[in-house]
């Protein structure tokens, strides 16, 4: 029986474009700036979204943490909102390496606006550092694959220019938010300073995320991502991937986006399960599944004996993320085989 696993869209592995690819990689020493293909992904990288500069990290939370370090110092605040990867899932590094504070914001959405912000931001005084850096989370994890309405982005920038607060996006799905608004990335990123994309979240690739900026930001970030043991060596074999997944990928997007609705939709159905379709903006899918009875454990236990996988991230809340190496087929069992769970709850405790 084939698994449909849902738990993220981390779980893709490389096409076969993709291996070929690193198969035939040209590689050098990319610490000494030497790795061809390297220096090729992120020039793609900078130009596809519009800024100076881009370099290649191992994983996302390396480019959100690189980030806050190069536009901050220690004892600086960074605002966010309060369920953001940046500060809630990358090991308290914000204020390990960075030595900054989270001013978390919270949002029903997990969209942030201008009067969020600003009734948090504070010049630095005798008695506290100040606001160092905003930071934006598009598409955002925790809240079901939200997206930033454009017009939102842009009266953040204007106004965070204003006050001369630097500005991060978290785009680990940036390129989701931009099929969803029909944008291009450069449109979304030309409202931030920098902007952190992730390779291995729907696109396909097996590791690896990109930070971009001006060059001298790139120029400091290269020296933290030694810092942070994240200087690698042949990376081009992973470049390669990243290539391939940069080119072909985004036009797997809106399928899984459609496959996200349609779960949604198709669940909000099952009796004892509560989603609102109306709230699946791209390809995440929280449900509340408090009604069943069962507990998270319970729940993807008894998906995982019938071969679907999803993933429980709190109490009652269930995740499940659509990608490219899931298809409708495979969406309609999940429908099937978590109907069969709610169904008959007592038989899966
Ligand atoms: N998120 C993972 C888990 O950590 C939950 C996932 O499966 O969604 N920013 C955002 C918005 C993310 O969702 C993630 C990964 C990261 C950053 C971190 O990326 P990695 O795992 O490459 O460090």
């Amino acid at each position: 029986m084939r698994t449909v696993d849902l738990r993220s869209d981390t779980v893709t592995r490389p096409t076969q474009a993709m291996r070929q690819a690193m198969f035939r990689a040209d590689v050098g020493d990319d610490v000494f700036g030497e790795d061809p293909t390297v220096n090729l992904l992120e020039q793609r990288a900078a130009e596809l979204v519009g800024k100076e500069a881009a370099l290649f990290v191992p994983s996302g939370t390396m480019g959100n943490q690189i980030a806050v370090a190069a536009h901050t110092s220690p004892g600086r605040e960074v605002i966010c909102e309060e369920h953001s990867h940046v500060v809630l899932y990358e090991m308290g590094t914000l204020a390990r390496f960075s030595g900054c504070l989270a001013r978390a914001v919270p949002t029903s959405d997990g969209i942030l606006d201008w009067p969020a912000i600003s009734s948090r931001l504070r010049a630095p005084s005798d008695h506290f550092r100040g606001t160092g850096l905003i930071s934006l989370e598009n598409t955002h994890n925790y809240a079901g694959g939200r997206v930033y309405p454009m017009e939102t982005l842009r009266s953040i920038r204007a106004e965070a220019l204003a006050a001369e607060v630097p500005v991060h996006m978290d785009g680990a799905r940036v390129f989701h938010a931009a099929a969803a608004l029909g944008v291009s990335l450069s449109e979304i990123a030309v409202n931030v300073d920098s902007l952190a994309f992730c390779l291995s979240k729907g696109l396909g690739a097996p590791v690896g995320s990109l930070l971009t900026g001006s060059r001298s930001f790139i120029e400091q970030s290269r020296l933290m991502r030694k810092a942070l043991g994240g200087g690698m060596r042949q990376a081009g074999v992973l470049a390669a991937a990243g290539l391939v997944a940069l080119e072909q990928s985004p036009a797997n997007i809106p399928a899984a986006h459609a496959d996200a609705k349609f779960l949604a939709e198709s669940l909000a159905k099952v009796p004892g399960i509560s989603v609102n379709p109306a709230e699946v903006e791209t390809n995440i899918v929280f449900f509340d599944i408090s009604r069943t009875g069962l507990t998270n454990g319970e729940f993807t236990a008894s998906l995982r004996e019938d071969g679907v996988l999803a993933l429980g991230l709190a109490a009652g809340r269930i995740r499940i993320v659509t990608h490219q190496d899931v298809d409708r087929a495979d969406c309609e069992r999940a429908v099937e085989v978590i109907g069969a769970t709610c169904a008959a709850p007592a038989a899966h405790r």
